[in-house]
């Protein structure tokens, strides 16, 4: 189903915007708008929307007067060591891959704008990573930079058995006497190593045209009778139908179960509080409809073998009709209630009087922060990943970025029972929206655009990455005696995005301290998806009518690739354990004590393990050739700074081995050029033999000084109370980890700083005030600098959403507005 009709089984709120969208993109563009079929449709998050925002009048990055100019809040300009070797690819390069492409006739490609289900399509164009060998010749070496090679994914749905190929096109740029193209398999580790993985969405619109609406329709009598409503795929109705994800895929057959839920019916995105309780089971194995076959009907507890049976049951008179789940200001996000005293007064705000103390080079997306420096990456899959992550000029980290998220179900009905929702299959990139200036990020914030390939265009996120150095409300340092008292400002650089994966809102955000410590951190907020309440108390709280807050695990996976000095690492543990010792001096009685044990993680048999209780283990990431002055190894320490989980189910059946990531809290593995990743998004494709399954690259490698690769999991255990209504709230909806300096410095890197005080007194005077040369005065900022407040400065009529530009052909000078998300 294309851009323009994937709207009429949805939401009646997609529909209204639909028809605004449309009205400005004819008024806008002359040609017609291309179907753009650029969501990875999936059973449950298929949908987008589609609205149009004013068009850009520029942002406002100040929040001073006019007649005021303190110093230029904008982040110091500053050229990149070297070229991003991990940045995206360019419109050009992009539209001689699809134009080469779609050249080649083995490929058989059809435009997407003019794709049915039987045709095969370009899915993505993208960067293809560089091997790290090949990526430190360049950036610590003279090698030349890596050739630059295009990421292609074929879905190739023109047979009988689809199947989506990643394939390499390159080197870039393309020269018709050079270029070729090979299968990519070598990032994966699927036995039949060919690159390839099957594809179980290709009929998808056939799915709900040919199936599920006719299911639906053949229970209208009941549907009216229950909810007053239908789901016929018609832009009028009442009711929705989807289901579980990843599908089932058990001896050789795929089976979907799917269930109702209301539509919210106003501008809420509520749908996913709104389940009614009522689920049918289809095999579709195959594509041939005609083969496919309705298994059955569940309501409240009573499973009925056909839609007659089922019928029948409803109509007779003991059956027990149990209420909808109805919208209301208990699922709408807008003000509601008494406000709290004071609160129509602006809150407190935070301004950078001095300007950005940070540079960036926007071209190359390289940054620096006082001795911190880095490079930004992004991908359709995981969105933004750092990498040469350095303090004074010394990498830290290689590579740290998100790899995967899972959201896993649990429930009484087969609906929660089946999801386990893979994300990277709808990507975060798609889904990284223009920040809220103010809001998501402070004002005085530096933006980046982000973009990703989708239906030969590129759509480009404005303001999808921000930059900002922000103040704790609490010191880094502080000390006080009855003669002085010294405490230190604790300023920290942060790099955000945020991405709305259906129903859902992650935010991460990396952040960078003045003692060397780096933060990774994920925020959750938005819709929870929630289960009808019937029978379901073993699985969640009763939070509403007739509603269940189905409990659920969120699993995100993130990839830190440490080089501590050097990439011949090791990784320590030291555990402080009770012990009872009888000590020389201790006029021979055992003293019960405490004492260090200290060991290595040897190989990657030991490789995968939790936190210790009572957090009894230091996880240290070492250079075993380098000590400090005192003898001990210099490294950097992984501890959690909230509480983390991995995934409570064992084995999960509707993962199979698509998952096994998600198993323990630490992982560790010997790097290698063939194991860049945790995951591949098309994993919920084939649970049981997955492109990657992660469990494999456990194969007993020694991890003792080799280059090591810890991929760490954040998350939350979910149980949604009342509080999660109308949505998810991010001061507990949050998992972190810090990396910090562990006798890796001689001391504590942040007594560098100015920004500290020292204050002597005595006998209730004071007798200095010392700020070491920090500016404090007005004069310090040309004599003219006042900070004088207008509340809401940023300029949010300049929110635009997506811009989208053609690639096939390529049309650079005509692009649009048009944002795709899933509802
Ligand atoms: C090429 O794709 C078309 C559909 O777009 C299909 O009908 C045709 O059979 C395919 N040709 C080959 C050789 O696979
Ligand atoms: C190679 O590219 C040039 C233009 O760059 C074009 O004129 C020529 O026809 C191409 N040759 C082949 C064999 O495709
Ligand atoms: C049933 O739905 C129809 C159309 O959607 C509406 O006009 C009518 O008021 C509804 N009836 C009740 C009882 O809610
Ligand atoms: C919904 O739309 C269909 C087709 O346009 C129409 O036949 C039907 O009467 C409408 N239903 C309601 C309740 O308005
Ligand atoms: C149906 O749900 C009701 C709650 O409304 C419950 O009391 C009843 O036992 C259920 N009936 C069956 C047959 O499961
Ligand atoms: C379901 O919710 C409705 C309100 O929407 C309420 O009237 C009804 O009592 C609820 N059903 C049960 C079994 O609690
Ligand atoms: C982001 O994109 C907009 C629109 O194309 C452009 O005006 C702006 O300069 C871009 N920003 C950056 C930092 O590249
Ligand atoms: C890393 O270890 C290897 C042997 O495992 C050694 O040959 C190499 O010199 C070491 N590199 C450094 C920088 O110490
Ligand atoms: C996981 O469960 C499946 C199905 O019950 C079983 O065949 C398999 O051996 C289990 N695997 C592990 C690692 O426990
Ligand atoms: C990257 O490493 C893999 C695995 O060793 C290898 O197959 C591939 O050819 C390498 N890529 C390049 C561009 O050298
Ligand atoms: C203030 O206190 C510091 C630390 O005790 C001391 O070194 C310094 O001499 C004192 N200065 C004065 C003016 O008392
Ligand atoms: C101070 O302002 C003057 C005049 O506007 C300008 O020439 C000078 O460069 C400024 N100095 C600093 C440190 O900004
Ligand atoms: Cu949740």
């Amino acid at each position: 189903m294309g851009f323009l009709t994937a709207l009429s089984p949805r939401a009646i709120v997609a529909s209204v915007l639909l028809l605004s969208s449309l009205a400005y993109d004819v008024a806008a563009r002359p040609s017609p708008e291309p179907k753009a079929d650029w969501v990875r449709k999936g059973p449950a998050r298929k949908k987008m929307s589609n609205h149009i925002k004013r068009a850009i009048e520029g942002q406002s990055h100040t929040r001073r007067t006019e007649e005021v100019p303190c110093a230029d809040v904008l982040a110091k300009p500053i050229t990149a060591p070297k070229p991003n070797i991990w940045g995206q690819l360019t419109g050009e390069e992009i539209s001689s891959v699809v134009d080469w492409l779609f050249a080649q006739e083995q490929f058989n490609l059809t435009v997407t704008e003019e794709a049915g289900p039987w045709d095969n399509t370009i899915q993505l164009v993208e960067a293809m990573w560089p091997n790290k060998t090949d990526a430190l010749a360049f950036i610590d070496g003279d090698a030349p930079a890596p050739a630059k090679y295009a990421h292609v994914l074929l879905n190739n749905r023109a047979t009988e058995n689809p199947f989506y190929a990643d394939i390499l096109v390159g080197p870039l740029p393309l020269d018709n006497t050079t270029v070729s193209w090979e299968p990519l398999a070598f990032p994966y580790n699927k036995p039949s190593g060919d690159g390839k993985v099957r594809n179980l969405d290709a009929d998808e619109d056939i799915v709900y045209e040919e199936w599920i609406w006719k299911i639906s329709a053949s229970i209208a009598d009941i549907t009216l009778d229950l909810w007053n409503g239908t789901a016929l795929g018609l832009e009028n109705d009442t009711l929705d139908i989807w289901g579980i994800d990843p599908l089932w895929q058990d001896n050789g057959r795929v089976i979907r179960w799917d269930g109702f839920w209301a539509l919210s019916g106003d501008v809420f995105d509520a749908e996913t509080l709104l389940p009614l309780g009522l689920y049918f089971v289809s095999d579709i194995t195959g594509r041939d409809p005609s083969k496919w076959s309705l298994e059955g009907w569940l309501y409240n507890g009573t499973f009925y073998a056909t839609t007659e049976e089922f019928r029948e049951a409803y109509w007779s008179s003991c059956f027990t009709k149990n209420g909808p789940n109805v919208p209301g200001a208990w699922s709408a996000t807008d003000h509601n209630g008494d406000v709290p005293p004071l609160d129509y007064n602006h809150p407190p705000t935070i301004v950078a009087p001095a300007g950005a103390r940070y540079g960036v080079d926007h071209e190359q997306k390289y940054v620096e922060w006082m001795d911190f420096s880095f490079y930004i990456g992004f991908t359709r899959d995981t969105g933004m990943a750092l990498y040469d992550i350095r303090y004074k000029g010394q990498r830290i980290l290689y590579e740290l970025g998100l790899q995967e998220a899972l959201a896993h179900y649990a429930g009484n009905d087969p609906l929660n029972s089946g999801i386990a929702y893979l994300d990277t299959f709808y990507g975060f990139g798609p889904y990284a929206f223009e920040l809220v200036q103010g809001y998501d990020c402070p004002t005085h914030a530096t933006y980046l655009n982000s973009s990703f390939y989708v239906s030969e265009t590129t759509h480009t996120h404005i303001n999808s990455i921000c930059l900002f150095e922000f103040i704790s409300d609490f010191p880094i340092q502080r000390h006080t005696t009855n003669r002085y008292t010294s405490v230190t400002k604790n300023t920290y650089f942060v790099v955000r995005f945020v991405s709305t994966v259906g129903n859902y809102d992650y935010s991460f955000s990396y952040s960078f301290f003045l003692d060397g410590t780096i933060s990774v951190e994920v925020r959750a907020s938005g819709y929870i998806q929630s289960a009808y309440f019937a029978g379901n108390e073993e699985y969640g709280f009763r939070i509403h009518d007739n509603l269940s807050g189905s409990m659920h695990d969120h699993v995100l996976n993130f990839k830190a690739d440490f080089d501590i000095l050097g990439t011949n690492n090791s990784v320590e543990l030291v555990t402080m354990a009770p012990t009872t010792v009888t000590y020389p001096w201790s006029k021979g009685k055992a003293r019960n004590t405490m004492h260090l044990e200290r060991s290595f993680v040897e190989s990657e048999d030991e490789g995968r393990f939790n936190w210790a209780a009572n957090q009894a283990t230091q996880v240290i990431v070492v250079n075993e050739d380098v000590r400090n002055k005192h003898g001990e190894f210099r490294g950097y320490r992984v501890l959690p700074s909230t509480g983390t989980v991995h995934l409570t189910v064992l084995n999960s059946t509707n993962l199979a081995n698509a998952g096994r990531w998600a198993e323990y809290d630490i992982q560790i593995t010997k790097y290698k050029d063939t194991e860049p990743k945790a995951a591949h998004p098309y994993n919920s494709q084939d649970v049981h033999d997955p492109p990657i399954d992660f469990s494999k690259f456990f194969d007993g490698d020694s991890l003792r000084k080799e280059d090591l690769v810890l991929w760490l999991n954040l998350g939350m255990h979910h149980l949604p109370h009342t509080g999660d209504l109308p949505n998810t709230v991010m001061t507990t909806a949050h998992a972190g980890v810090h990396f910090m300096p562990s006798n890796y410095f001689e001391g504590d890197e942040s007594r560098k700083t100015v920004n500290q005080v020292r204050i002597n007194y005595s006998d209730g005077k004071t007798s200095e005030v010392q700020t070491f040369g920090q500016k404090t005065k007005a004069e310090d900022y040309n004599g003219t600098c006042k900070l004088v407040f207008e509340p809401v400065k940023a300029d949010l009529w300049g929110y635009t959403g997506d811009i989208v530009v053609r690639k096939f052909p390529y049309d650079p000078n005509n692009p649009w507005f048009q944002t795709g998300s899933i509802v």
